[in-house]
């Protein structure tokens, strides 16, 4: 189960300007996180490939594409939630089908549903695929809040073997590290990655380290080898970047520094809208500053 930890990209799609998904592009980015950022693995199918704007069939595709392009190089997790619990499953089994290593699935958010729900959710998912599940929690984007006990009362089910902790509450993380020591943690706040790591997390899975990967894998591994000070000089240099990414609008700038580096990154799906050309100048500027 551990081997499933390390630095996993939060897997950019490209798309055309009509929205439709541009597989020459896609596949650019994933050699380009596998060759020049050196990540140990992919998420595929989570809010950086702007997976809840795409159709099933397009979900499934992209599933496709990080199959044939990772060669089996890297590990690869399918993110399957959906508000949809029969399109979940579909999914879930066609990762199966394909040979992802795991499931991770968003916390079912919108329609406020109780705990009961949510671990219904999750049960059904696992039993109708067999498959090993990550729990995507998120709360500032779903509202939904998953306290230490119903994380435990989720692990009883022997396929839930970890979380995606894309929270800033750090007192849990600690309380979670020390309470499931079995469990694979994920950091998901970048910015946030060597805290995280300081308290143990197994791995990180983010949106930045499409084009920033090798900078958060030394972060991890300095860390995990004790050198905090060495690390802190890392994140500072990374938080600057991601500080700068955020400021001009999150994934527009990611993929307008994928550009920059010669990966064909294309546009954001709409409603995302596009970037002002002083944006995308601002884009280059940090991506000639920070990348290279
Ligand atoms: O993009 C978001 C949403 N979070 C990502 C990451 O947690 C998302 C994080 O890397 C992810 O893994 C996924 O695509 O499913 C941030 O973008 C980064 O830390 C900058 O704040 O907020």
């Amino acid at each position: 189960r551990k081997e499933l930890g390390g630095i996993f990209s939060a897997l950019m799609v490209a798309f055309n300007e009509k929205g439709g998904i541009n597989e020459r592009g896609t596949r650019e980015i994933i050699r380009h996180n596998i060759d020049v950022m050196g990540v140990d693995g992919l998420y595929v199918g989570g809010s950086t490939g702007e997976n809840f704007m795409l159709a099933t069939e397009e979900k499934m595709r992209v599933f496709e594409i990080a199959v044939e392009e990772a060669k089996g190089k890297v590990k690869l997790i399918a993110q399957v939630g959906s508000l949809n619990l029969q399109e979940a499953i579909e999914l879930g089994r066609y990762a199966k089908e394909l040979g992802y290593d795991s499931l991770s699935a968003v916390t079912p958010f919108y329609y406020k549903f109780d705990f009961e729900e949510i671990k219904h959710y999750y049960n059904a998912i696992t039993e109708a695929t067999e498959m090993d599940m990550i729990v995507y929690s998120i709360p500032f984007l779903t509202g939904v809040n998953i306290n230490i006990d119903q994380f435990a009362e989720l692990f009883e089910n022997k396929y839930i073997i970890g979380v995606k902790f894309t929270a800033g509450d750090f007192f849990l993380l600690e309380r979670m590290r020390k309470s499931f020591p079995q469990h694979l943690l994920y950091a998901g706040f970048d910015e946030m990655m060597l805290s995280a790591t300081v308290l143990g997390v197994d791995g990180a899975i983010g949106s930045t380290f499409n084009v920033n990967g090798v900078r958060a894998k030394k972060i991890f591994e300095l860390a995990k080898e004790g050198r905090v000070d060495e690390a802190r000089e890392i994140q500072h240099t990374t938080n600057d970047l991601i500080e700068g990414i955020l400021d001009n609008g999150l994934y527009q700038t990611l993929k307008e520094i994928l550009k920059d580096q010669g990966v064909d990154a294309g546009y954001t799906k709409q409603p995302m809208k596009r970037l002002s050309s002083e944006k995308i100048e601002r884009a280059r500027e940090l991506s000639k500053k920070y990348i290279g």
